[in-house]
């Protein structure tokens, strides 16, 4: 199939080798290399399941593109260069409807699922904290999104209750105490979204997406911000929740060893510090005083998704074992429990760094 596809590009050498690239849930992701060629590419085939309108997420890439080269190349960082295909097309469609897109690969770039040093979270922070600043030129309402109300609270809720009620799996019984768990939070963290719906909190162009496995590093700086499907409308909150949610976790989202299971506030000093660094002059006054609730609110997120998916039976995400998503919702739980512990800390770290 892959080297199907690959005879719909400019490429007059013969297709040399490919192979499974990252650790994505969602997408399939290759490498790809060439006889007589250095440079490599990345191909991938968008899950149209999930992603029901992929020529949307096409023209969100292009449109992100439209001005990077209007930066200053020392302060920029790289979004994947999307590579037409010999009909002008940004998306190949194979004879099963399935949609594949190729983008340039970064020479010896590599990508990291957890953080293990505290120069890597600073450097997350800078490039996930440029990578808002650089959104903030564009206008939101020219953003479709991708997955409709993808990080909205009261939806995931909804759907973790549904779950829960339609039982399909047959694994409620045996997963009470952390339904209990989740359930309880829910009025507490809906304020968030009130607030939101009040209007004190804009809404900005965010990535939608960033773990820690959607940064590019060549030595030892942080180069590209990657998986740019899910880019659109949404809150500050959901940025860079979500990149602490992993880059300050001491493990991977999916650790067995619950006990390895602790936010670390070295990381997340070194994460918030490098983010504030490109954006505390852009964001509100609001969006800053409530900064130190979403690594909570997208853990949780997280935590009830895994959940729900478990509930259902697996339907959603990739899995490589049968409680695969019992572990990471464990994992989400654990880690809920250790910034909570420690929500005063962060409060306190943010402050100091806008003063
Ligand atoms: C999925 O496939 P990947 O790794 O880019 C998911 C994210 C989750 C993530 C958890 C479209 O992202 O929302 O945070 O798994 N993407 C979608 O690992 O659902
Ligand atoms: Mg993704």
């Amino acid at each position: 199939m892959v080297s199907n596809i690959i005879n719909n590009y400019y490429f007059p050498e013969s297709l040399c080798s490919y192979s499974l690239l990252g650790n994505g849930n969602i997408n399939d992701t290759y490498k790809i290399e060439f006889k007589d060629r250095s440079d490599k590419y990345v191909l991938q085939k968008v899950n149209a399941s999930v992603f029901n309108d992929p020529f949307s997420i096409a023209d969100t890439h292009s449109l992100l593109l439209s001005n990077i080269d209007k930066i200053e190349r020392s302060e920029s960082y790289s979004l994947a260069n999307l590579i037409p295909n010999i009909y002008g097309k940004n998306l190949t469609i194979d004879g099963s409807g399935d949609f594949w897109r190729l983008t340039s690969f970064i020479e010896d770039s590599y990508a990291i699922s957890s953080v293990t040093n505290g120069w890597q979270a600073l450097e997350a922070g800078r490039a996930y904290g440029w990578f808002l600043k650089y959104c903030s030129d564009f206008d939101s309402s020219n953003f479709k999104e991708a997955i409709k109300d993808f990080h909205k609270l009261s939806f995931r809720i909804e759907q973790f209750k549904n779950a829960i009620n339609n039982n399909i799996a047959g694994r409620k019984e045996s997963v009470e105490d952390i339904i209990s768990f989740y359930l309880s939070r829910e009025e507490q963290l809906m304020q968030i979204e009130i607030l939101a719906k009040s209007g004190d909190i804009p809404i900005r162009v965010v990535h939608n997406d960033t773990k820690i496995d959607n940064l590019l590093f060549i030595h030892k700086k942080a180069v590209a911000v990657i998986d740019l499907d899910t880019v659109g409308p949404g809150l500050v909150f959901y940025d860079y929740g979500d990149a602490l949610r992993t880059g300050a976790n001491s493990t991977k989202e999916d650790e067995r060893d619950l006990d390895k299971v602790d936010f670390n506030i070295e990381y997340f000093y070194e994460f918030t510090n490098g983010y504030l660094s490109n954006t505390a002059h852009i964001l509100t006054k609001y969006e800053l005083e409530y900064l130190h609730i979403s690594p909570i609110l997208m853990t949780y997120i997280m935590g009830i998704r895994f959940l729900t998916d478990y509930l259902n039976g697996d339907v959603y995400y990739r899995i490589e074992s049968e409680d695969h998503n019992l572990v990471r919702t464990k994992v989400q739980k654990r880690l809920i429990e250790s910034i909570e512990s420690k929500q005063s800390m962060l409060k306190q770290i943010i402050k100091s760094l806008i003063q």
